[in-house]
């Protein structure tokens, strides 16, 4: 059922997209507005079995990042940020402290941030070992 609301979530903000443009009475490419939502696949490191997706959508000056994860073990909340760099080269200075991670789904607004600024690669979600930090055990790119 949870992956089916994500689908539905994900179809729900396809549709506003569209209707978007359509309202704004051009289709020209470069009259188009800024990426509102932006997903991350985010996979497991260092075998921990750890997966997830994440939502960022812009609401306003805000954006409200959705984190769904699964395989943390049971009652564990696991740090979660936005860190500048790849998955393979991320900078271990987190840029924005998410809300900590757990199997479902968790909400983070970070406030006066565009999401154009965190596009296109420059950043990356990743989640710690909740006992070493040091140990990721899941990352996914925002591109
Ligand atoms: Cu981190």
């Amino acid at each position: 059922m949870k992956r089916l609301s994500v689908l539905a979530a994900g179809l729900a903000a396809a549709i506003v997209l569209t209707g978007a443009a359509a309202l704004s009475g051009t289709g020209a490419m470069t009259n188009m507005p800024a990426a509102s939502v932006a997903n991350v696949t985010l996979t497991a490191e260092h075998g921990s079995g750890q997966h997830g997706t994440a939502t960022l959508v812009q609401r306003g000056d805000s954006v409200v990042v959705t984190l769904i994860m699964s395989g943390i073990p049971v009652g564990v909340a696991e740090p979660a940020h936005i860190h500048p760099g790849t998955c393979a080269k991320l900078n271990p200075v987190p840029r924005y402290p998410l809300t900590n991670a757990t199997n479902g789904a968790t909400t983070t607004t970070i406030k006066n941030v565009k999401l154009a600024s965190l596009l296109g690669g420059k950043y990356a979600i990743n989640v710690h070992n909740a006992a070493d930090l040091r140990i990721y055990v899941a990352c996914g790119p925002i591109k």
